[in-house]
């Protein structure tokens, strides 16, 4: 008999979903409007003009859906709070009624034993602080801090992990440089400068909860796992160090190394100046934290070649690198499937950023639901076992959470790509597990995988 391959005893088993992408109730209980209201109700934005005024219903479902969670054998359930359903104006007075649903929510699941891990936020900016620059205005970070503080004034009792922001880098450049997110912008100095007011308000957030005595705090990155198409060419692997540091590092080293590299701080010097980074924040954005979750779905290839126009709007500073066409089999978002490129990621991180205890906060797989799903299965077994290979290596993961526990709202893509372990009839909204739900189950059960 063979034992396969066991997780430490603690290992944190869960999976993961955001307000917006699942909750529906827009306009219910005092909720404000979101910069992704906005933007999914303006035409040509998402997908078949799909909005998430329905979603899966989740608000009014909660009960039900919990009930799922348990059924599955979920341990944790990384959730994230509506800024616009707890203020609806921002800031301001708090919204009472949309902290009762979390409230309700939070009690739900430690009812069936499940561990909440708290977002602050995944995206759903509110409407009325875009109007008034959004991310690319400094009082923004302050407003988020005050928000952060409200929640964890309700929910603190109750929650132990809190993450405030989910993928400051999507915010950033899918947000305000290439605009295929909301609100829809296309101007890099902005984006370079909502990079640093995301830092800054992870920063004050991590200080106001901090204080308020939250137990284990952090932040969810999405970094790329950037590989040299050709490993021996001396221009490739050149290439993967420049947008490691361009795009990984110009997060990972304020949060964790206390400053921007030197070659970061000179792109955002040359495309917004450094007039919106004031002496302090380095300061602030490197407040300690317990725990980085990382986000993981695909690779980037790279390679260096004179010429090439670079990796476009959300790449800026890598003209003459040229961005690899995803190769090789892919998942329905036509993403490349490569367990190893994880594997390098959580390595470099832990050799790089020594001491870091990390949680993968999201990694998961869309295919259509056809048939069985064998799929999904085997991406998630594929990088489970890379998430072991790297605990074996020395690195400190702490858990996974799988994307997503339910078919939900994929942002630009709408209702078209399905994540879900849990399949949404969207008419009916009857949920039913998938064969990759019974096989968590059992992967939960047994603490991890056959040989
Ligand atoms: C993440 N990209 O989004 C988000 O955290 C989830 O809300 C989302 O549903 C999930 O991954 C699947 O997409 C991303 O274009 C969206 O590089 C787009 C990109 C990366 C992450």
């Amino acid at each position: 008999m063979t034992l396969g391959l066991r997780f430490p005893d603690e290992f944190v088993w869960g999976a993961a979903t955001a307000a917006y992408q699942i909750e529906g109730a827009t306009r219910d209980d005092g909720r404000g409007p979101s910069i992704w209201d906005t933007f999914s109700r303006t035409p040509g934005k998402v997908f078949a003009g799909h909005t998430g005024d329905v979603a899966c219903d989740h608000y009014y479902r909660y009960a039900d859906d919990v009930g799922l969670m348990a059924d599955i054998g979920l341990r944790s359930y990384r959730f994230s709070i509506s800024w616009p359903r707890v203020k609806p104006d921002g800031t301001g007075p708090v919204n009472p009624r949309g902290l009762d649903f979390y409230d309700r929510l939070v009690d739900t699941l430690h009812e069936r034993g499940i561990d909440p891990v708290v977002t602050l936020y995944h995206w759903d900016l509110p409407q009325p602080l875009e109007d008034r620059g959004g991310w690319t205005a400094r009082e923004t970070a302050s407003w988020f801090a005050e928000y952060a503080a409200a929640v964890h004034q309700r929910l603190g009792d109750r929650v132990r992990v809190w993450t405030t922001l989910n993928e400051p880098w999507c915010s950033a450049f899918l947000g305000y440089a290439s605009g295929i997110h909301a609100p829809g912008r296309q101007d890099p100095a902005a984006a370079l400068k909502a990079l640093h007011h995301l830092l800054l308000a992870h920063g004050l957030a991590a200080g106001e909860l901090r204080a308020a005595g939250a137990e284990t705090l952090g932040i969810t990155l999405n970094p790329s796992a950037v590989r040299p198409a050709d490993p021996d060419s001396a221009a490739d692997v050149e290439a993967a160090r420049v947008v490691h540091t361009l795009s990984n590092r110009i997060f990972f080293d304020p949060l964790l190394a206390g400053g921007y590299p030197p070659e970061a701080l000179e792109l955002i010097e040359s495309l917004a100046g450094l007039g919106h980074i004031h002496d302090h924040d380095a300061k602030t954005i490197a407040a300690p934290i317990d725990v980085l979750g990382v986000n993981y779905y695909a690779p980037t290839y790279v390679a260096g070649r004179k010429g090439s126009p670079g990796g476009g709007p959300n790449n800026p500073g890598t003209e003459g690198i040229e961005f690899l066409p995803p190769s090789g089999p892919l998942t329905d978002m036509g993403w490349q499937i490569e367990p190893a490129g994880l594997l390098g990621l959580l390595e470099q991180i832990h050799a790089d950023y020594p001491g870091t205890s990390i949680m993968i906060t999201e990694n998961g797989a869309a295919f259509p639901h056809t048939g069985p799903d064998h799929d999904r299965i085997s991406y998630v077994d594929g990088h489970l076992r890379a998430v072991h290979e790297a605990i074996t290596r020395g690195v400190d993961v702490r858990g996974y959470f799988l994307w997503s526990f339910l078919d939900n709202f994929e942002w630009a893509e709408g209702y078209a790509k399905r994540f879900g372990i849990v399949h949404v009839d969207y008419q009916t909204q009857v949920r039913t597990l998938k064969e990759s739900a019974h096989w968590y189950r059992s992967v939960i059960a047994r603490n991890g995988l056959d040989a």
